[in-house]
């Protein structure tokens, strides 16, 4: 079974380009409001009481569009200039399901249909950055944030309180590694056009 140090050593992670240069460990995200933050914080609060686990920090709460890996600053610039030359659609995603992953110790909340609008934003930014060279996971985008991590158990087989999350733009993240776990620090947003 894949364990997602597997994954990350498997994508993402381009060598070093230029040595010296101080390179940053970006992705593109979802990030939610103050409100939604604090629903999901709920919604991870109740399934950590049954899962065991970690729970992660309510402001580092997110949907993952595309993980980049390290990148030197010519790179991330880059990756500026593809993210404003796209033309997502805002939507409204609905979170009230929840499921487990590498054995139940990644346990995450998710839409049970995810917006066409998000899909294609997704697909549309995945397909810019493999033009330009980045190395980026193969895999479907799947729609989820990640609540627990090394959680003991499955979450029960029940729906949770569905989170509603107004998804009106996106965002470029560096990921900082500090003595508490990732920090995480928006580089830049970009606004999705209501539909
Ligand atoms: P997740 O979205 O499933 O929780 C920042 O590290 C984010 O990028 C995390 O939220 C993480 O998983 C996601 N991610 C996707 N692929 C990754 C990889 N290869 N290495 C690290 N994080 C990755």
């Amino acid at each position: 079974m894949e364990t997602p140090s597997d994954r990350r050593r498997a994508v993402g992670v381009s060598p070093p380009r230029d040595q010296g240069i101080p390179q940053q460990r970006v992705f593109f995200a979802l990030w939610p409001r103050a409100e939604t933050q604090v629903a999901l914080h709920e919604c991870a609060v109740g399934l950590h009481a049954q899962c065991g686990g970690r729970l992660l920090r309510r402001e580092t709460l997110h949907v993952t569009l595309a993980f980049l890996g390290e990148q030197a600053p010519d790179r991330v610039e880059l990756l500026r200039r593809i993210a404003a030359g796209q033309v997502g659609k805002a939507s409204d995603l609905v979170l009230d399901h929840c499921g487990s992953w590498h054995e139940h110790r990644i346990v995450w909340t998710g839409p049970q249909r995810t917006p066409e609008q998000l899909v294609d934003l997704a697909q549309a930014l995945n397909a810019a950055l493999r033009a330009d060279g980045f190395a980026i996971d193969r895999r479907p985008f799947s729609a989820h944030v990640t609540l627990l991590r090394n959680a003991r158990r499955a979450p029960p087989p029940v729906s949770t309180k569905p989170v509603f999350w107004r998804v009106d733009s996106f965002v470029l993240v560096a990921s900082e590694l500090g003595r508490e776990g990732a920090r995480y620090r928006i580089i830049d947003r970009w606004p999705l056009a209501d539909a």
